[in-house]
C-alpha cells in the first residue's frame, strides 16, 4: 500500500513533530492534521514533546495538539513522524520501539542522514523541506489545498529555505510556494509571525554572543558559544546559526549551546559547495543536511584563559 492508501485505511492517526519544533515539522504535521480531519473525517492527534511555540500559534494547531501526559500510543492504528531525522528526534523513541510490529510507522522526512526507521519511508534529501514532500503527495492525490493546509505547507518551505536564501532553495520549492500563495496564503503573515517578531531583548542577547564570536583562521570556523549564563530558553537563539552564515570568511559556522547542565547542543552550518556538515555531525552521532546539521555532546562549556573547553 502506498502512503495515501495507508492513511485512508487507518482509523485513528498520530502525527509526531520533532523536539524543539520548527516551522517545517509543525507545518507538515499541521497540513496532515487538517487534511485527515477535515477531508478524510478521521480522528487525528498531533504530538510533540514540547508545546507549540508562540510564534507558530497562527497555524491553529492547538485543536490537534496532544501533550506527553495525555499520550497513549496504543490508542492509534497508524503513526506518522514528520521531519524527524531519526527516531530520537521524536522525543519518545523508547515508547515508539515498543509499538514496532503492532502499529505501523510512516517516516516522512528530507534529512540525508535519515536511517529509514519507518515501516514506510518517504525520505527525499533533495527536497527543501518535509512540507514540500507533503505538498507533492497532496498534489498527486488531488486533495483540496484549503487555506489552513496551504498556510502550513508554505510555512515549512519558507522557514527551511530561510525565505529562499539557503542551499535548500530550488526552483521546485519556489514553484510549490507560488502555487500555495495562489491559494490565498500571505507569505508576509508567515514572515512576520515567525521571523520578524524578534524582541529587542532577544537581539541584545544575540549581541552578547556575537561579541564573543571566535574565529579559527586555520580551519575557517566561526564558533559562537551560548552558555548557561546567557540563560536562554532555546527559542531565543532560533535562527541564530542560520543568521551567522552571512559571515563571508567562514567555511563552517558552529554554535555550541549549553542546553542542560551536562548537555551541549552543537549546530553547524556551511554555505560552501564542497563541505558536508552532515558528515561531520554523523561522526558525533548526529545528523542533518549537507549544509545544516547538528549533534549533541555530554559535558559542560567552560571558559578558560586559553579559550572555551568542554569538561
Ligand atoms: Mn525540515
Amino acid at each position: 500500500m502506498n502512503i495515501m492508501e495507508t492513511i485512508k485505511h487507518a482509523n485513528k492517526i498520530l502525527l509526531i513533530s520533532h523536539i524543539n519544533p520548527d516551522g517545517d515539522t509543525l507545518g507538515s504535521s499541521g497540513a496532515m492534521s487538517f487534511f485527515i480531519e477535515k477531508q478524510l473525517d478521521k480522528p487525528v492527534d498531533l504530538f510533540c514533546v514540547n508545546q507549540i511555540p508562540q510564534n507558530f500559534k497562527f497555524l491553529n494547531l492547538e485543536q490537534f495538539y496532544i501533550s506527553p501526559e495525555r499520550l497513549d500510543l496504543n490508542s492509534y492504528d497508524l503513526i506518522i513522524a514528520l521531519d524527524c531525522a531519526d527516531m530520537r528526534r521524536t522525543g519518545i523513541e523508547e515508547q515508539l520501539l515498543q509499538t514496532r510490529g503492532k502499529i505501523p510507522l510512516i517516516n516522512i522526512d528530507h534529512h540525508q542522514t535519515n536511517p529509514m526507521y519507518g515501516d514506510l519511508n518517504i525520505v527525499n534529501a533533495d527536497t527543501s523541506s518535509t512540507c514540500e514532500i507533503v505538498f507533492n503527495l497532496f498534489k498527486k492525490s488531488n486533495i483540496d489545498f484549503d487555506k489552513n493546509i496551504s498556510t502550513c505547507l508554505l510555512t515549512g518551505i519558507l522557514t527551511d529555505t530561510s525565505y529562499f536564501t539557503n542551499a535548500a532553495t530550488t526552483s521546485l520549492s519556489i514553484k510549490a510556494s507560488s502555487f500555495l500563495m495562489n491559494q490565498g496564503v500571505s507569505s508576509k503573515e508567515i514572515l512576520e509571525s515567525v521571523w520578524k517578531n524578534q524582541k529587542l531583548e532577544t537581539l541584545k542577547l544575540w549581541g552578547q554572543v556575537l561579541e564573543k564570536l571566535h574565529f579559527n583562521k586555520k580551519h575557517k570556523i566561526a564558533t559562537a558559544i551560548i552558555n548557561s549564563q546567557d540563560k536562554v530558553d532555546s527559542n531565543i537563539f532560533e535562527g541564530f546559526a542560520n543568521f551567522l552564515t552571512v559571515i563571508y570568511e567562514a567555511n563552517i559556522i558552529l554554535v555550541l549551546t549549553q542546553i542542560e547542565e551536562k548537555l551541549i547542543k552543537a549546530s553547524m552550518r556551511t554555505t560552501k559547495e564542497n563541505i558536508d556538515v552532515a558528515k561531520i555531525a554523523a561522526q558525533f552521532g548526529g545528523g542533518g543536511h549537507s549544509k545544516a546539521a547538528g549533534f549533541s555532546l555530554d559535558g559542560q562549556l567552560q571558559e578558560t584563559a586559553t579559550g572555551w573547553k568542554i569538561v
